[in-house]
This record gives C-alpha cells, structure tokens and sequence, in this order.
C-alpha cells in the first residue's frame, strides 16, 4: 500500500513538473497567443487546374502524362473528365493518318509540308523492318557503332567501315558496327538505288533499313525503331555511339574514355555534346524552326545528334520511356525528352566536336588524337584522319 502510494505521488509530482514546463515554453514562445493571427492564407492554391496546352504536341503530352499516370489508372473512374482529356478518344499508336490535326492544329494550313507529313503520322511509331541483320551481335560486342545513314551516301558508308567503323577486334575489344536507312522514296525524285543497295548489304552485312520515309523530322522514328532493334537484335552490346554519316569518330579514344569508367558511372552513361537552355527556333527559315502552335517551352538538355556515346542500360531505359514521351519532329532533342522523362541527364564531354574545331587545328594530326569526334567531315577526310591516327611514330605532346 505504502508503495502505491509513493508511485502516486511520484506520478503526480512528474505530471506538475511537466505541466509546468509547458506553460513556461509555451509562455515564452507565444504558444498561448495569437494563433489565430498567424495563420497565413495562401493566395493561390497550391494545385491548378489542368488546361489545355495551346501547343499541340505540349497538349499530346498532357493527355500520355494524364494517361499514365499511375494515380489516375483507372481513367473510368475519373468523373467529369473535360474533352480534351478524354484519353479513350486518342490513341498513340496508330499508324493511320491522324486527320484530326488538321482542324486541331490551328494554323495546320498554313505549316511548310515537312510539318504536316510529321503531324499526320505522329502517333506511328512502328514501321515494318526491310533489311535486318539478326546474328550480327550473336557475339554480343562491347562497343556498337551505329550509323545515321541514307541510301544514297555509299561513299560515306565504304570510308567509314575503312577508317572509324572498321568492325571487328580494335584495340583489344569487339566493334560492331551498323547503318540506320529508311527508305529514299521516288515521291521525293530519289533514283531507284535498290539494286545497288541490296548489293552493299549482302556484301557488307550492315545495313538496317525500315519502310519508312527517310527524312529530316522523321530521323525521331529511326530513333525509336533503333531503340526496339538494340533490345532485339543486340542487348547485349555493352556501349552504343550513335551518330551521322559525315562525322569523324575516333574509336581509339571512345574505347580509352570506357576503359577509364567506373562501374556506376558507366552504368548511366550518356555523353555528347551537350546543349542547355535551348528552345525551338521561331524564324521560319531556320531548319530547327518549330511553330508555337506544335511546341511551346524550353529543351531539355539534349545532346547533339552528331554523334552520343551510351550504355546498355541507359538504351534499355530509353526504349522503356519512349512510349510515354509524344514524337518530336528533332531527334536530338526527343532523345533529351527521354532522357529527362527518365530522370536521367547527358554529360556535357568536351571531346565532341559537333560544331567542328578551328580552321588552324583541322590538318594537324595531333588534334584528332584527343577528340572523339567531329562533324562533318567528308569520307576522304575520314580515311585521312584515320591513317594519322593509325601511325605508330606520331609524335604529340
Ligand atoms: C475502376 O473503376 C471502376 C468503376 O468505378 C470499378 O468498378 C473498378 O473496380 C476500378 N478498378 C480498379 C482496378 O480500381
Ligand atoms: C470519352 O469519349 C468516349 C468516346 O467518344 C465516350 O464514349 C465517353 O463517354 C467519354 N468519357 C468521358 C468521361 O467523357
Ligand atoms: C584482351 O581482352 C581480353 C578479354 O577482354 C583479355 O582477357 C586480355 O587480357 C586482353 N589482352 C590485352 C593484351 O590487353
Ligand atoms: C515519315 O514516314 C512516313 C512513312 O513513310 C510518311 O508517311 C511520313 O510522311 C513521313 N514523315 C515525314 C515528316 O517525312
Ligand atoms: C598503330 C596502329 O594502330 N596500327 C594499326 C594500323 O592499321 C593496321 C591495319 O588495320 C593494323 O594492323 C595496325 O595495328
């Protein structure tokens, strides 16, 4: 009994003490006044409501988003969706003419062709493959080359297998090396080069070609269809570059750069020549010109289509996100918009010569044996430069 009752006191005692304590904190921190005056409102909510984009690609990308988003998977039970959300009425992958963007896109008449040809097709991301080579990474290779190409640049294709993409054992590891060719099309006047072409790539055995029309704003569907190829035909490359016909690569110093990686580093590679805060050019004369009717915004960094070097898992990455991302007429720039979807960034590497070097350093041997790559060059340059880097006595500081 007696005991209890020393708890109760001590309890009590305890319980005082503390009730104390709180009135003194309080007293002095003000808890015991003015709540009410400082509570502060905002002067906006803190969520907007969802409106749709004026840019029709910005607006395609609102409804993916919407679409895929995981907390609103169950689109029907989403009461109330405003039209233009309406998910059930698009489809993003379908290869029918998309004649909805013609009363859609306000300006649609007036766009130069090269933009209704992309906007009518913009949901296809699929387009039958012509020519493949399905064992070339039966002995998956370390490093594989894969080259922008078009029909009729034979000349570029024959210097870069004799000088840069020469296939096989360089410096100690396997190199494969491929090109991406859609169809040069006789609506676009293109001579009829089949026969020459199947003749290249039953000789060679590297050339990709998909039934396509090879043209500027459609290289983002080689991008994709690439994509889907590497996880095909070639997982288990374990480093891409993908680059054009008129750069000059150096594969010496690329496989020096890997050799050089650490594990997690060369896990999420991803380098080039990296541009930051660009966005679409507005003058209608320029190549990159895109109206604001099709894109409003900023880029995300994006590196240079000249030429980017990555790893297998980046690519598996890449073609996993792709589908969530709307096609965007510059494949640079879409590649960056995955990337950044992906929650992954370029490298900015200042071996990547994209706008070329001084005029001074062109003819110096010694320059190229530093760079990884430089644009453009033509195919007599490329095996030029290739016989510099190859000479055992070259004598650089
Ligand atoms: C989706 O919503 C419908 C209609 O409200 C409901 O019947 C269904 O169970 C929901 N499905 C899931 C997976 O939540
Ligand atoms: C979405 O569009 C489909 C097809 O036009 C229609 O049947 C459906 O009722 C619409 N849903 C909503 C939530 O508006
Ligand atoms: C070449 O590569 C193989 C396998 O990657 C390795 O075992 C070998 O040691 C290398 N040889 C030289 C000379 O580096
Ligand atoms: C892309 O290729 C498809 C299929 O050949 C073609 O219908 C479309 O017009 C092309 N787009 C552009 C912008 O050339
Ligand atoms: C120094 C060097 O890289 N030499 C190479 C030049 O090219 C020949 C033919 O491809 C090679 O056999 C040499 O190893």
């Amino acid at each position: 009994m007696a005991l209890l009752r020393v708890r109760l006191k001590v309890v009590v005692t305890v319980t005082v003490v503390n009730v104390f304590l709180f009135l003194l904190i309080a007293k002095h921190s003000g808890w015991d006044k003015g709540f009410q005056d400082k509570v502060r409102l905002a002067t906006k909510p803190f969520w907007s409501k969802m409106t749709p984009s004026p840019g029709y690609w910005n607006l395609q990308q609102q409804i993916l988003d919407f679409r895929n988003n995981p907390i609103l998977a169950n689109h029907s039970a989403v009461a109330d969706l405003p039209d233009w959300l309406n998910v059930s009425q698009v489809s993003f992958d379908s290869c029918q003419t998309d004649t909805r963007v013609i009363t859609q896109i306000k300006d649609y008449n007036s766009l130069p062709l090269r933009f209704k040809d992309f906007m009518l097709y913009m949901n296809c991301r699929y387009y039958p493959i012509l020519v493949d080579q399905p064992d070339i990474c039966r002995d998956p290779p370390f490093l594989l080359l894969a080259v922008k190409s078009q029909a009729p640049h034979f000349d570029r294709r024959q210097a870069i297998r004799q000088s840069w993409g020469r296939a096989g054992l360089v410096a100690n590891r396997t190199v494969v090396t491929i090109f991406l060719l859609g169809r040069a099309m006789a609506g676009d006047h293109h001579p009829d080069l089949s026969a020459m072409l199947s003749y290249e790539s039953e000789w060679h055995k590297d050339i990709i070609q998909w039934d396509y029309r090879d043209s500027f704003f459609n290289l983002t569907v080689k991008e994709v269809l690439f994509l889907d190829w590497i996880q095909t035909r070639c997982p288990g490359a374990s480093f891409i570059f993908k680059g054009d016909d008129d750069v000059f690569v150096n594969t010496y110093a690329i496989l020096k750069f890997l050799a050089g990686l650490s594990q997690t580093k060369s896990d999420e590679l991803f380098v080039g020549d990296v541009i930051t805060n660009a966005g679409p050019h507005r003058q209608k004369k320029i190549k990159y010109f895109i109206p604001e009717s099709i894109f409003i915004g900023v880029y995300p960094p994006y590196a240079g289509g000249g030429g980017y070097l990555f790893s297998a898992s980046v690519a598996a990455r890449l073609h996993d996100i792709s589908p969530r991302v709307a096609l965007y007429p510059i494949d640079d720039v879409y590649t960056g918009m995955c990337l950044s979807k992906a929650g992954l960034a370029p490298e900015n590497h200042k071996g990547f010569k994209t706008f070329n070097i001084e005029e001074r350093y062109r003819s110096n041997p010694c320059t190229y044996k530093g760079l990884i790559l430089v644009h453009p060059r033509t195919p007599q340059e490329m095996i030029q430069i290739w016989s510099w880097l190859n000479q055992s006595d070259l004598n650089c500081q």
